[in-house]
């Protein structure tokens, strides 16, 4: 780790200015500034996502794919520029490779109905782990019942960190496809995705990577991670809701029959039978979220502008700041301590119950969440029902990290 501080690096992040462009962190809440800590469950949006929207909506708005007209040739445009942005900005091969989706929850769907389920037979396994958000479970459950197939699960250690002997040992002829997230939205793990997929490779096993919450704190070259599949959600990466996108290579895109029909997925259609578009169209059945899709644009070109790198170095410095700061809380137990981490704190008091905890940090205006977190295995396995959580963006401050240290402390003296 960098023992240079951020503040003093010359490529210091100004995160005063940086706060500035997201306008909803300025808010009062419950008479008192807002202290925004739930980025794992949606992140906030800067002024040019916002604007972006807007413009769209006032100057560009028409269909795409089928005008002839001049507006859906400009929203056609745009639509396919963003495209071609994500490509960049994952370093994919092919713009064809990249599907718009609703977010990672539809994207893991379409691989499970559209890749896995017809190639599913009785006793073959689906290979997941321990610390999977319920999006990268039950899909693939779905599917097994279906099939007679199997989900075996990569256990996880004390410090929420893969096992990952016991990962080569479930790795099997069996194995039809590995599931696993980038990091872990509770434990903040990040998984050493690029290794997990060249042991997959070796027996040849495709690799979905569930990137919802790896993207928004990592940079992402996908020709690195080595993944099959990568899905994430633009709302959790500074962008809008209801649009994401799910990158599969493009031979295993092609080998994959459509999912959804509809306009826009077909070359020709008769009541005899119907040939299909070719990629990425196949994917994308039906109007899309257009306007969302632009929103992204502008959330990637935001990041860029910032600096992933200088963003990602920030965040793993205020998270120190805040594991410390939290391990001097009476009675607090931070779960998810693994060497890798996002900025992702979840805990438990011996005082108050998480949704307690959850309440009376919101009287005082910070935001966290309180629950299982979509993740009710992984609260099996550390035996609690539930856990708060602590999540950071780039926009987050010390000062925060502060106010929810002291916030802490009178959920102590609260319930004591
Ligand atoms: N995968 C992971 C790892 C996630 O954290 C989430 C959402 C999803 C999938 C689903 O994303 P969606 O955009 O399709 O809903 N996680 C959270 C969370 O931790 N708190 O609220 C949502």
């Amino acid at each position: 780790m960098s023992t240079l501080s951020v503040a003093q690096s010359p490529t210091a992040l100004d995160v005063e200015r940086l706060r500035g462009d997201f306008p909803i962190l300025s808010q009062r809440v419950r008479n008192k500034p807002l202290v925004y800590l739930d980025n794992g469950a949606t992140a906030q949006k800067p002024q040019s996502v916002i604007d972006a929207l807007a413009d769209y909506y006032a100057t560009e708005n028409a269909n795409i794919h089928r005008g002839v007209h001049y507006l859906s040739q400009q929203a056609t445009f745009a639509y396919e520029r963003t495209r071609g942005r994500i490509r960049r900005f994952l370093n994919a091969a092919d713009n064809s490779e990249i599907i718009f989706v609703r977010g990672t929850t539809e994207g893991i769907n379409l691989v499970a109905q559209s890749f896995a389920r017809p190639r599913l037979r009785e006793g073959d396994e689906i290979l997941i782990s321990h610390m999977e958000h319920h999006s990268n479970i039950v899909p693939w459950q779905m599917v097994c019942a279906e099939r007679g197939a199997q989900l075996r699960v990569i256990p996880v250690d004390e410090a929420g960190e893969l096992i990952l002997e016991e990962y080569e040992k479930l790795l099997t002829p069996r194995t039809r496809l590995v599931a696993i997230t980038h990091a872990s939205n509770v434990l903040g793990t990040i998984n050493p995705v690029a290794r997990i997929a060249a042991l997959a490779h070796q027996q040849g096993v495709p690799v979905l990577v569930d990137g919802a919450q790896g993207i928004p704190h990592l940079p992402v070259d996908l020709r690195e991670l080595g993944c099959d599949f990568y899905v994430f959600s633009g709302h959790k990466l500074f962008g809008p809701t209801g649009v994401g996108v799910l990158y599969g290579c493009r031979e295993l895109l092609e080998s994959m029959p459509p999912w959804q029909g509809g306009g826009s997925m077909i070359q020709k259609v008769s009541f005899e039978g119907t040939t299909y578009a070719d990629l990425p169209n196949r994917f994308e059945a039906g109007t899309p979220h257009i306007a969302g899709a632009i929103g992204l644009e502008a959330a990637i070109d935001y990041l860029n502008e910032a600096g992933r790198e200088r963003l990602a170095a920030y965040e793993t410095e205020l998270l120190d700041y805040a594991t410390q700061a939290l391990s001097q809380v009476k009675g607090l137990r931070l779960f998810g301590t693994a060497g890798e981490k996002v900025g992702v704190l979840s805990f438990a008091m011996e005082a108050a119950h998480p949704h307690d905890i959850g309440t009376v940090l919101d009287s005082e205006g910070i935001a966290i969440r309180a629950g299982h977190h979509c993740a009710q295995p992984l609260m099996q396995r550390y035996g609690v029902p539930a856990m708060a959580r602590a999540s950071l963006a780039f926009y987050n401050t010390r000062e925060e990290i502060d106010a929810l240290a002291a916030a802490l402390c009178k959920v102590n003296e609260v319930f004591a």
